[in-house]
């Protein structure tokens, strides 16, 4: 249709380069608006117990156990042999532990590694029920936090282990935040972890899980928090609008 509207006003017309600008102006802007459903609309994947906040913990208690996760998470490294090794939740209100709380909720989650020999890390890792999409940008974020030894208690807290926050699809790992925050005592650092497939990727389909490590270094005890996943299509244009650029790039060259 377009084109019998180009050659029958072509005919008529005795300004030939103002309605060939008039018609590429036209088919610009229906390429335009033909691209448009492609825009991208973010999306929070499903995370059980996000948080921390099941269970449901008093001020200044701990939940949790040395062979079990919160609600949701299982233990990485369930075989290490760490002397002193506890996974659960812990409610900050009224204590010393972190300067300013919680940063979602009233828990956070504990990975609580004491040893005094150079054994492994552990940590908490969830499957979720998402799978890894083609052609999208992921962003894990979370929020890490050094347990302070203001906080009186039986066990010292000086110093910060290290950590890594995770996104694995199946068996491998995709991306990775490996310590790059130095949270200092009772502060809580917001790790985020970006990550984007293409057109394809070899694990593709597969489940993707979050790891949550605390790396057994110099310190005890690394806290997590507020685990949210992010995913948004990446707009790539269709074939179709390709071809229909080229045909005005075409047309407005030999006609020039
Ligand atoms: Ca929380
Ligand atoms: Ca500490």
């Amino acid at each position: 249709m377009l084109r019998a509207f180009f050659q029958t006003t072509l005919l008529k017309a005795n300004n030939m380069k103002r309605i060939k600008l008039r018609l590429i102006q036209v088919a610009l802007l229906s390429t335009i608006s033909f691209a448009q459903p492609m825009a991208a609309e973010a999306a929070l994947m499903t995370i059980n117990n996000p948080s921390f906040e099941s269970p449901v913990t008093a001020p200044a208690t701990f939940r949790g156990s040395q062979s079990a996760g919160p609600t949701g998470w299982t233990v990485y490294n369930s075989g290490a042999t760490n002397n002193q090794r506890f996974f659960g939740v812990w409610n900050p209100s009224t204590t010393n532990s972190f300067v300013n709380g919680a940063p979602d909720g009233a828990n956070v989650g504990v990975v609580f590694l004491e040893n005094t020999t150079n054994l492994a890390e552990a940590g908490l890792r969830q499957t979720l029920t998402s799978t890894l999409q083609l052609s999208m940008q992921y962003t894990l974020t979370v929020e890490v936090g050094n347990f302070s030894p203001a906080d009186p208690g039986p066990f010292n807290f000086t110093g910060f282990p290290g950590y890594r926050v995770e996104l694995f699809a199946g068996s491998t790992l995709i991306a990775s935040d490996p310590n790059t925050l130095s949270p200092g005592e009772g502060v809580f650092a917001t790790s985020v972890v970006s990550f984007a497939t293409g057109s394809s990727h070899a694990n593709a389909g597969q489940a993707m899980s979050i790891r949550l490590v605390n790396l057994n270094g110099p310190g005890t005890e690394v806290n997590f928090d507020n685990v949210r996943l992010d995913a948004s299509p990446v707009p790539e244009p269709s074939t179709a609008v390709f071809g229909a650029i080229g045909m005005i790039c075409a047309y407005g060259t030999s006609h020039a």
